[in-house]
């Protein structure tokens, strides 16, 4: 009796903690993603959002752009009714549905790095073993690199690679997900170490690894990353608490200490998604990484830097923070951004717009290329929006990694081929 007792109040435990987990997760049942054409209607369009308490996936909305408003079910029938007469298209008729069918993730087995790795996403936990395995296959020529602790301590982890010649040659670095939603470009990051490895015996790949060191960090936003698998799909922040608010998160891309101070590039507000934080660089993730960009520098110098975002399909340069201030090396980089996006395009018809991101976007301060820009010195340093334009937005479907994957690698082709 007893002894049933003891076993009945264990599985009570137990499917009470299983049912605590999925309730943790929040639930985007119902919602709807809306793309609505802003036209002049700023004012009104912004009165719709704050009225109804709407979220935005591409910030507040501006002149001539478009908008893509979440919409919470009980919301639907009164934003229907706000939006009358304006043009309008659902990117999701169900989110919570996109969202299941994305989140079905292939079983990884665990040393098969192989090319069907990019027909889902992943967990993150898979995405280490990933970059573990296919270290091993490259024992000689690869390393597994930690770029320091996020502020929940996971390893910021890359994979370092550097062909038959020895490495400390000057350093390609690519970040992606430093926003935590933007699952694109973790499985793209990897699609483009995966490649440079898989094919590093052809001349072309060969004479790249001759030349440079490439460190690729599929998620530099670990914390954010594994709180989109979790708990929210649709975070983007960092997972730090903020003193003296309830909200969490620092937005890494706009935390980076250079131009941070500068007004209307970000959110000073804790519970905004542009938060900048309490001071530059007080993200652990963006003190870390700022300090191993500045080290890799000055050991072996950084030739490329490029942080793969989405969605918009945007191929930017520096800066962010002001529309009016030219990087140095800006008749050059324009170049190389209409190269890239021209072999981007050549691949799959797949266009992606160029331009300094102040002009190109918007205003964003704290960011990352404007840092390793100027205060690292890398010599070549590029942002990009991956797909798409607008028809799923961050929940991608898993069928087009590898189209994204095989498009993004044509364009780094192109500056590999290009950069002097
Ligand atoms: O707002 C951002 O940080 C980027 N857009 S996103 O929708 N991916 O959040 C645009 C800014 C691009 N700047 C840099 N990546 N530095
Ligand atoms: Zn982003």
């Amino acid at each position: 009796m007893r002894c049933n007792l003891l076993v009945s109040s264990t599985l009570l435990g137990l499917s009470s903690a299983a049912a605590v987990q999925s309730s943790q997760r929040k639930s985007y049942d119902g919602y709807k993603v809306f793309r609505l054409t802003v036209g002049e209607d700023v004012a009104k369009v912004n009165n719709i959002i704050d009225t109804l308490g709407l979220t935005t996936w591409k910030g507040r909305p501006r002149a001539g752009a478009a908008a893509d408003i979440v919409v919470p079910p009980a919301r639907v029938n009164a934003f229907e009714a706000e939006i009358t007469g304006m043009e309008a298209v659902a990117m999701h008729q169900d989110l919570g549905a996109s969202i299941a069918e994305e989140s079905t993730f292939s079983a990884y087995a665990v040393g098969s790095a192989n090319s069907t790795w990019f027909n889902s996403y992943h967990s993150y936990r898979d995405h280490i073993q990933f970059l573990n395995d296919l270290q091993s296959q490259y024992p000689t020529q690869s390393q597994v690199v930690s770029a320091g602790k996020s502020q929940n301590g996971e390893a910021i982890t890359g994979i370092h690679f550097w062909g038959k010649s020895g490495k400390d040659k000057p350093a390609i670095v690519f970040h992606g997900t430093v926003h935590a939603r933007e699952w694109i470009t973790t499985m793209v990051v990897e699609y483009i170490a995966y490649n440079l490895l898989t094919n590093s015996a052809s001349p072309e790949i060969e004479g790249f690894l001759a030349k440079y060191d490439f460190f690729m960090f599929p998620a530099v936003n670990p914390d954010g990353f594994i709180y989109t698998q979790t708990t929210d799909r649709m975070w983007r922040k960092n997972r730090q608490t903020i003193s003296g608010s309830s909200c969490i998160g620092n937005d890494i891309n706009r935390n980076w200490p250079f131009q941070w101070s500068v007004s209307g590039g970000a959110s000073t507000n804790p519970c905004a998604e542009d938060f900048k934080g309490r001071a530059g660089g007080d993200a652990p993730e963006t003190a870390v990484l700022s300090a191993w960009l500045k080290k890799t520098k000055a050991d072996q110098g950084v030739k490329l830097f490029i942080d793969w975002h989405s969605y918009s399909q945007l191929f930017m340069t520096p800066y962010g923070y002001s529309c009016t201030a030219v990087a140095a090396k800006n008749t050059e980089l324009q170049s190389l951004a209409k190269g890239a996006a021209a072999a981007i395009r050549a691949v799959h018809g797949t266009s992606f717009k160029t331009g300094p991101i102040c002009s190109t976007i918007y205003k964003a301060t704290g960011s990352s290329v404007d840092y390793t820009n100027d205060v690292v010195g890398a010599d070549y340093v590029f942002t990009a929006e991956l797909r798409d334009t607008g028809n799923y937005g961050f929940v991608l479907p898993a069928n087009q990694i590898v189209p994204s994957g095989q498009e993004t690698y044509a364009g780094v082709l192109y500056l590999l081929q290009n950069m002097k």
